[in-house]
């Protein structure tokens, strides 16, 4: 026995579900994959002990079906269940059930999944454990004349977000009272819609604002550890495409007070597992927590190649009641490393969705170059998920290195038969905006203008 698990079933599918089999594989646990049919030739099905099909290809019918995953499990034997990101991985109610049949959760409680996951909840708990967190309302903004009234002391801008949102949605901007009684009642409507809960709240808008993350891992054992920070202002409609750690706006005084807040705030709820916190960093480089996720991230590998830390493995270490083994004082990051997430996908046409066949595949290899991704040459990319195929993450002794790298990794990808954003990517790595550092959430929506009228 490895003190950990005999069989881990993997509830996810696409890169993540791979990574998460890899991991398992290092620390001689037996993986249990589960597929929709439209998956059925991914490599994490191939690569696993063992694989059973939950469902037809939508993922309300397989990879979010709570009883065909649970009854996988439980039929295969499985001990625990890692539920990577997206699909279950937030969901408090999949949390408890995997604990009620007896089978680990590789995660958080699902009261600290119900906690954090209400994003009022999670700010008022932050404020109290003393994490700075953006000025707003007090809770929940019951009535529109209070969010006016609130905001009149205040001062303009501000924005009401949806206390079950997160991720961009149900949120509106409004500059003065006018725009806010619409943006309040429109804001309510959407979130209802959206999450099943019209609760908002109000927070002075901050104005080109980038997104800063910092990554900790927490054991069962009151130890709390972070791991710097990942600059996440690359973003469109809420989806990032590039990562980097450390970022470039980030001294090692504002990482080491970042990293205290983010530890101060998951000990605060007694955190486990790997976890994120949201920061936003303003102009004049105050720091203010939005919110803190649950799960593995999509953009965990830059930390990992600048830290020499497999968070996966931790996670799963962390789970299975182990404690880490490592103090702050050791966690030093080395230089930098920057992700490209490829999507299938065509920017010059809106972003559109570009599924179908891979017909023939070369990524890039050699020294600190890392290849995420479930496809290969012949693989089908499927209309039903994430454009996302892969992802590709480049080291480098500085900043420089590390976007030469990438830039001459990117040369080297040739896919064929799908349209992709690698020429996108090209772009951003060669604009001197990004070689500057100087970006914020605003950056893509400017660049793209910008790109679209120079292609003509
Ligand atoms: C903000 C903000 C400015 N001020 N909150 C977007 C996602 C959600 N997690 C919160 N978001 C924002 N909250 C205040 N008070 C700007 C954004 C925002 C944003 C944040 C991170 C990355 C990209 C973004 C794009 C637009 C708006």
């Amino acid at each position: 026995m490895n003190g950990l698990f005999r069989r881990v079933l993997i509830a996810n599918r696409g890169e993540i579900a791979l990574r998460i089999i890899r991991a398992c594989r290092e620390l001689s646990v037996e993986t249990v994959a589960v597929y929709s049919e439209a998956d059925r030739d991914s490599l994490h099905v191939r690569f696993a002990d063992r694989a059973f099909c939950v469902g037809p290809a939508p993922s309300t019918r397989s990879y979010l079906d709570i009883p065909n995953i649970m009854s996988a499990a439980l039929l295969a034997g499985a001990d625990a269940i890692h539920p990577g990101y997206g699909y279950l991985s937030e969901r408090a109610e999949f949390a408890d059930i995997c604990e009620t049949h007896g089978l680990t959760f590789i995660g958080p409680t699902a009261d600290q999944i119900s906690l954090l996951g209400d994003k009022s909840v999670a700010k008022e708990t932050m404020l109290k454990a003393g994490v700075p967190v953006v000025p707003g309302s007090d809770g929940p903004v019951a009535r529109q004349d209070d969010a006016v009234a609130l905001a009149r002391d205040m001062g303009y801008p501000v924005i009401v977000k949806a206390s079950a949102g997160g991720g961009g949605k149900g949120m509106r901007v409004a500059r003065n009272a006018e725009e806010l009684a619409r943006g309040y009642t429109l804001a309510r409507t959407e979130a209802q819609a959206a999450f099943g809960s019209d609760e908002v709240y109000i927070e002075k808008f901050i104005e080109r604002p980038r997104h800063i993350e910092v990554q900790i891992l927490a054991d069962n054992h009151g130890h709390v550890v972070h791991f710097g920070e990942r600059e996440c202002s690359i973003q469109r409609r809420h989806q990032k495409i590039i990562e980097e750690a450390p970022s470039p706006a980030v001294s090692e005084r504002l990482r080491s007070q970042m990293g205290q807040a983010a530890v101060k705030g998951a000990a605060a709820v007694n955190y486990r597992n790997a976890g994120t916190m949201e920061f936003l960093l303003d102009e004049d480089g105050k720091f203010y927590f939005m919110e803190m996720n649950t799960r593995i991230q999509v953009e965990h590998p830059v930390t990992e190649m600048v830290y020499g830390v497999d968070l996966v493995k931790e996670q799963i270490r962390i789970a299975a009641e182990m404690e880490l083994g490592y103090e702050q004082s050791q966690i030093q990051p080395i230089s930098h490393a920057i992700e490209c997430r490829l999507n299938a996908e065509d920017p010059d046409k809106k972003f559109i969705p570009s599924p179908g066949r891979i017909d023939f595949l070369h990524i890039p290899g050699g020294h600190g170059v890392r290849w995420d991704s479930h496809v290969y040459s012949g693989y089908v990319i499927s209309p039903y998920y994430d454009p996302m195929f892969g992802k590709l993450i480049c080291w480098g002794m500085d900043r420089e290195e590390a976007i030469l790298r990438m830039q001459s990794a990117l040369r080297e990808v040739d896919v064929r038969g799908i349209r992709t954003n690698v020429g996108l990517h090209q772009w951003i790595l060669a604009d001197s905006r990004f070689a500057g550092g100087d970006i914020s959430t605003k950056y893509l929506e400017e660049a793209l203008v910008e790109r679209s009228a120079a292609h003509g």
